[in-house]
């Protein structure tokens, strides 16, 4: 069990005192407001060298599944440096942990917060959520560091299971944080391996004694990657995000019939593999019919018994499909819906959908938004205003509280792969951004 790992438990049984810190010689300026370049860069090859893997050409990403023994040690370690900083440390009943830097007077409740995820997919990047967890601890840092008493507590948090990729839904723990989603509705969900969520949150000792839904920030901000190749392709430095494009998953189970692959007729044949292929390809049909912002993708696909020379008797996928507009969203979802009855009929197979994930659009306050927006051009950099095609933790705290993104280029927009790259001086540029933008929501009167 890990540092933090006995961290949990010692809070579990309530032996764990707070660290509440008072800051000597307290200053209400920070000079150079600036964070510490360096040690972040330094932070996030260390966080990514658990759970490293290699990409096709060698490129160093991370595979660090939610609740997997990776997901725990990368959680040790920065809990770890949570507690080093003297940070006020919860963990909370589904595994969510909050860093607080208590304000000049010691409170630490509806703090100026920020955070992300630092649970991957299985072919991730270094920087997906990473990114913003440590840029927070970063800000944190340079507040501590300049011994700066702030009139408000300034939070870092990372979010259990944002991927959604081994537990769905995505976005699982920020959603249990909001209230939209119990903590025991979250342990009763299973797996793509089997598994169930409470054990092994329990397993890895993040099952924590804070109860959920956790305390509205007083307002919550989030650096991540783009994600994608607008940034770059504008030649655009920063993107001050506007929104979250809304997303709908599901699971799709079809059941055929088994048979020879030599001997059965084409016009006898129930087959669950061509079935699949079918969706597949009407999913892209339709995404290139309705047009950006709509995406449709499936991810996973597994065939029954899967041999070379047996007709398919039956077929598991996943269809994601994502728009900005929930109509047209809802549109999608309906003639998906239609061509499945459709597909059924013509092919003999039954068709049965489970529901993974459904998460409306969101829009971020447009306050926020401006803060980002200008703090980012004080720095000299080009901005420009964008919704996110990924989903984020932000899209869960904007529920409760002022929310705001701030995105840095993603090299060729590529991510959810190891080729994923943002330039150093980008993500030193957006944790300067999220420092400034967070001593704004503290000392000023942004809202
Ligand atoms: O699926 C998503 O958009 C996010 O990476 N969880
Ligand atoms: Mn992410
Ligand atoms: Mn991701």
């Amino acid at each position: 069990m890990g540092h933090a790992g006995t961290l949990a438990r010692l809070v579990e049984t309530s032996l764990y005192v707070p660290y509440t810190r008072t800051v000597s010689e307290p200053r209400n300026v920070l000079e150079d407001r600036r964070v510490d370049g360096d040690r972040l860069l330094a932070r996030l090859d260390e966080l990514a060298a658990i759970g490293a893997i290699q990409g096709a050409n060698g490129e160093p990403g991370c595979a660090r599944l939610a609740l997997s023994d990776e997901d725990r040690a990368g959680r040790d370690l920065v809990v770890t440096w949570m507690y080093d900083l003297g940070l006020n440390v919860r963990i909370d009943a589904i595994g969510n942990v909050l860093g607080v830097w208590p304000a000049a007077d010691g409170s630490i409740d509806a703090p100026v917060m920020t955070g992300s995820h630092i649970d991957t997919v299985r072919t991730g990047g270094r920087f997906d959520g990473n990114l913003g967890v440590l840029a927070g601890l970063s800000v944190i840092e340079a507040v501590a560091t300049a011994r700066m008493a702030t009139k408000r507590p300034l939070g870092v948090a990372f979010f259990t299971n944002e991927e959604g990729a081994r537990f769905s839904p995505d976005m699982m723990g920020s959603l249990v944080y909001v209230g939209a989603m119990t903590a025991e509705e979250a342990y009763d969900v299973t797996g793509i391996d089997g598994t169930r969520v409470g054990d092994e949150l329990l397993r890895i000792g993040y099952r924590g004694p804070t109860p959920c839904p956790g305390p509205a920030p007083y307002a919550f901000v989030e650096l991540h990657i783009e994600q994608g190749p607008v940034l770059e392709a504008e030649g655009v430095r920063i993107g001050a995000v506007t929104g979250v494009q809304g997303i709908s998953w599901q699971e799709l189970t079809i059941t055929g019939e088994s048979n020879h692959a030599g001997t059965t007729p084409m016009n006898l044949r129930h087959d669950a593999g061509y079935g699949a292929a079918r969706i597949a390809t009407f999913v892209r049909a339709l995404a290139l019919e309705m047009g950006p912002p709509h995406v449709g993708t499936v991810g996973m696909l597994s065939l029954q018994p899967n041999l070379v020379n047996v007709v398919a008797a039956s077929a598991v996928l996943t269809v994601d499909l994502r728009n900005t507009d929930e109509a047209r969203l809802v549109e999608s979802e309906t003639r998906l819906t239609r061509f499945l009855s459709e597909l059924e009929h013509d092919e003999g197979v039954t068709i049965t959908s489970r529901k993974l994930a459904r998460f409306e659009p969101v829009a971020f306050d447009e306050r926020m938004i401006a803060l980002v927006e200008r703090t980012a051009q004080g720095l000299g950099n080009s901005v420009r205003r964008m919704p996110s095609g990924a989903g984020h933790d932000a899209q869960m705290l904007a529920r409760v509280c002022p929310t705001a993104m701030i995105f840095t280029q993603s090299h060729h927009g590529i991510s959810h792969n190891p080729a994923e790259y943002t330039e150093p001086a980008d993500l030193v540029m957006g944790a300067d951004i999220l420092l400034r933008v967070m001593l704004e929501l503290s000392e000023g009167t942004a809202l």
